[in-house]
């Protein structure tokens, strides 16, 4: 038997690389080719294989240590016949290192690696430099520059599903890939449909995001989301996925408007309602809808034409304690503005006690989402599809505004159109914004 020093091997420019596993102890008898450290650069995560078959002992190396080129990792008790096989110089010339071949990851199966160890003559200045063809072990990289780790078990799992590591979201601590991210991975895909498989995407071909275990910087208190936000958030992000979305801001002068909701506000009263400026903006957007049909449409599935309808019903997101929910009015231009409150007073009243029906739910043509009674001064509301636009309110405040002589105090309402831009171009959307605008800005437009 000889004893020799198992060494890190070439691995490319780095002079300094973090140990995150050791996959060795004393006393354990590896076979060649075995992991027996993981490196980890900020570009990629590499192990280093044992170059021989023998017993571990003397182990110098632990995780968290730094290694270079030449660092001691143990001592190996190999066979005698094993340290006098010859040397292959002509491999050496050709094979790359580890850190080549981490930036190759599509070469890596095939790509022998170059290892160097030296005998212990390297103790008194005569490196004895030993290059052996292996199969490499898996290397993972992400071009984006990203980390993730994952253990040689969880490699190889992986690489016997063809599974890519970089499309793995890890779970475990600082976003390590667990055998069962793997399971969810495949899993995913397999409903999402096998051909996503192929092209190493899920989704609409986004990469997935890391998931992060946030207990590392602080305590961390897990709370299910509500039914109608699993439900909610899932149609919002296939909304936000699949339309090219453009906002268009605008603003108009309500000041009007205002006078004469307080001048109704008894009368309101009286007829048991509540008027709030939301069912003025309802007619406006009829009024636009009308006038602009390409806003009361919807695309035909295969996105070759455009389905314009003739009816007016106007979906109103309503904030519940549990999620948001968007009940439809409908045929409001046909509605009085009482008959309009009433009916977004009992829809908002059912949808915060849970009791919508699917057919409250369903056959909008246009959206709004008022944050009026609450705040804020713009904002980019999702297109709530099939519906191709939306109108997002945001609350009004005095203005200074100048009327060619003198500042007047005047009542100006923010709010946002959001469209899909396959259906809508700017000029169209920003047109149809004015024209709320103006609506609103002078009602006695709508009766026209
Ligand atoms: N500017 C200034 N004040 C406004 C306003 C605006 N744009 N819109 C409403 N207000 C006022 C109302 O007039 C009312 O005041 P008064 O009692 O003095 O008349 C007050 O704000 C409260 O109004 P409201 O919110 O109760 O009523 P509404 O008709 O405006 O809205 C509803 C009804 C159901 C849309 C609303 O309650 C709601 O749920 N809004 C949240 C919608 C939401 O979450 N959207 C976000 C979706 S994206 O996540």
């Amino acid at each position: 038997m000889a004893k020799i020093q198992l060494l890190v091997p070439d691995i490319g420019d780095f002079d300094s690389v973090d140990v995150i596993e050791v996959l060795i102890n004393d006393g354990d008898q590896i076979q060649l080719d075995d992991s027996v450290l993981t490196l980890e650069s900020d570009k990629a995560t590499m192990e280093v294989p044992a170059t021989y078959a023998g017993k571990v002992s003397n182990l110098q190396v632990k995780v968290g240590d730094k290694v270079a080129k030449g660092s001691y990792i143990c001592d190996l008790e190999v066979s005698d016949a094993a340290v006098a096989a010859p040397n292959d110089a002509s491999t050496e010339q050709q094979t790359p290192t580890v850190a080549e071949i981490a930036a190759a990851p599509a070469a890596v199966e095939q790509a022998p690696t170059k290892l160097h160890e030296q005998t212990h003559a390297s103790n008194v200045g005569l490196p004895i430099a030993r290059s052996v063809s292996n199969t490499p072990k898996p290397v993972n990289h992400q071009s984006s520059g990203a980390v993730f780790h994952a253990t040689p078990t969880v490699r190889a799992f992986a690489r016997v599903l063809g599974v890519e590591l970089t499309q793995v979201s890890g779970s475990g601590s600082k976003g390590r890939i667990l055998k069962t991210d793997i399971e969810a991975f495949v899993k995913s895909v397999m409903q999402a449909g096998g051909a996503q498989a192929t092209s190493g995407t899920v989704g609409s071909g986004i990469p997935v995001l890391p998931t992060i275990d946030f207990t590392q910087f602080g305590e961390v208190e897990e709370v299910e989301l509500s039914r109608i936000k699993k439900i909610s958030g899932k149609h919002l992000s296939t909304a936000w996925l699949n339309i090219p979305h453009v906002t268009q801001f605008d603003e108009c002068d309500i000041t009007s408007l205002e006078e004469f909701r307080k001048d109704m506000k008894a009368q309101a009263e009286k007829a048991g309602v509540k008027l709030t400026p939301l069912v003025f903006i309802m007619k406006a957007v009829v009024a636009g809808l009308k006038s602009f049909p390409n806003f009361n449409a919807s695309l035909s599935p295969d996105g070759q034409k455009l389905l314009r309808k003739g009816y007016f019903n106007i979906g109103i997101a309503v904030d519940t304690p549990n999620g948001l929910v968007v009940p439809v009015v409908r045929d409001v231009d046909q509605k009085s503005i009482f008959e309009l409150s009433r009916e977004l007073m009992e829809l908002s009243a059912k949808a915060r006690d849970g009791k919508l029906s699917p057919k409250d739910l369903s056959g909008g043509c246009f959206s709004i989402s008022s944050l009026g009674g609450i705040g804020g001064t713009q904002f980019t509301p999702i297109v709530n599809a099939p519906e191709v636009a939306i109108m997002g309110v945001s609350k009004a405040k005095i203005q200074p505004v100048w009327d060619g002589s003198s500042f007047q105090p005047r009542l100006i309402m923010p709010f946002s159109v959001s469209y899909d831009h396959r259906v809508i171009d700017g000029a169209e959307g920003v047109r149809f914004t004015q024209f709320i605008g103006q609506h609103l800005a002078d009602i006695r437009q709508l009766l026209l």
